[in-house]
């Protein structure tokens, strides 16, 4: 197959392959989508301050996550059901992650377990994201289960008490089957019915046992401000991935790229910030960094690539954006990512 050169055919190419149901699944949002636009319009208003004459011979995207040096700083974001894309799901993505040296994040609603994914796709650096359950041994099985399968960290996302409004899924009655083998014994669920089984009561203070408690480092997923972020760090995280779920939860709030600033004032040096949401050009994962990112989850475009090409599809998805990073660093004048600043950046004028 021909596979194209921007992540916008990609997502083009993804419309006119998937059937309308699992299309406004993976493309749609909350209420009116206005976070959702606006997610990938922020990154866009943001202007680049070029510096010239800098020795960019050699650039170097590489970034530090979790202690460790990571060769770039994209990460696979973890997005549910797979299987709707792909008949072989889940490690197909990660097998076009694997090829790129991207850390893959599976999802608590993966249509793969974490023991298959690590089985199937050994090389690929993993992550798992956690839903907590009310079956309190529903959550730690899956804990156990992500440790146990060589997964680096736990992902624990918290904006997701409940489902927000998809209204493409209500105009079309798509209704998904979420029995997914990592809760197992739980056949024939919908996803609102999934959804019902996680912990809607839960605090703070559960946050902090859970950290305490696990093998692996935390990261809270799904925090827009300061406040928040903050109190991740209180609860013992090791990281914080600032989020608005894609635009798929709260409608209104802010995009990412907007967050970001006042979060990484707050706790930027005390853990790893990573930041998602309309990701879509390497010039965007430039911006996240100078922004005081560590590491970009990038969400749909992934599913576009394997829609489109399976892993060859979400492999070169991942290398179309790191080959404009590569361009954006050199031409931005700052070819060591890990320096970039805000001074690399500024809001538009007029
Ligand atoms: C998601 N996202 C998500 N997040 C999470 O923590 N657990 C999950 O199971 C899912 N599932 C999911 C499904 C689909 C179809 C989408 C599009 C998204 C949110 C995801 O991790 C990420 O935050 C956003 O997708 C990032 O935005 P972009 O890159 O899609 O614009
Ligand atoms: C979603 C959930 C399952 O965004 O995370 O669809």
């Amino acid at each position: 197959v021909e596979l194209p050169e921007t992540l916008a055919d990609f997502e083009r190419l993804a419309a006119e392959r998937l059937d309308a149901g699992p299309h406004g699944y993976f493309a749609g949002g909350a209420a009116d989508e206005l976070t959702m636009r606006a997610s990938e319009e922020a990154w866009r208003r943001i202007q680049i301050r070029p510096r010239v004459l800098v020795d960019v011979s050699e650039r170097d995207p590489s970034t530090t996550l979790l202690g460790e040096r990571r060769p770039h700083p994209l990460i696979v974001a973890p997005m549910a059901f797979h299987r709707l894309v792909h008949p072989e799901a889940e490690p197909e993505t990660a097998r076009g992650a694997a090829a790129t040296a991207t850390p893959f994040c599976l999802s608590t609603l993966a249509t793969t377990s974490p023991a298959d994914l690590a089985a199937a796709v050994p090389d690929v650096p993993r992550w798992f994201q956690l839903y907590v359950f009310k079956d309190r041994g529903v959550t730690s099985g899956l804990v156990e289960a992500a440790a146990d399968s060589g997964f680096e960290a736990l992902v624990v996302t918290v904006d997701l008490p409940v489902q927000g409004r998809r209204e493409r899924d209500l105009r079309n009655a798509f209704r998904i089957d979420a029995s997914v083998p990592s809760v197992g014994g739980r056949s024939g669920l919908s996803l609102p019915e999934m959804v019902e089984q996680f912990d809607a009561s839960l605090t703070w203070d559960d946050l902090g046992r859970l950290a305490d408690e696990s093998r692996l480092p935390v990261i809270v997923k799904g925090v827009l401000t300061p406040e928040d972020a903050r109190r991740a760090v209180a609860a013992g995280a090791a990281g914080v991935v600032v989020s608005n779920h894609g635009g798929r939860q709260l409608d209104t709030v802010a995009a990412g790229a907007e967050a970001l600033p006042d979060v990484a004032e707050e706790v930027g040096d005390e853990v790893d910030l990573i930041v998602d949401g309309g990701i879509r050009r390497g010039t965007d994962v430039l911006k996240a960094m100078a922004l005081g990112a560590r590491a970009v989850m990038v969400g749909r475009p992934a599913i576009w690539g394997l829609a489109v090409g399976g892993a060859e599809g979400v492999r070169r998805v991942l290398e179309v954006l790191l080959a404009e990073l590569d361009v954006a660093l050199a031409l931005t004048g700052t070819p060591v990512a890990a320096e970039l600043d805000a001074t690399s950046v500024q809001r538009p004028y007029g």
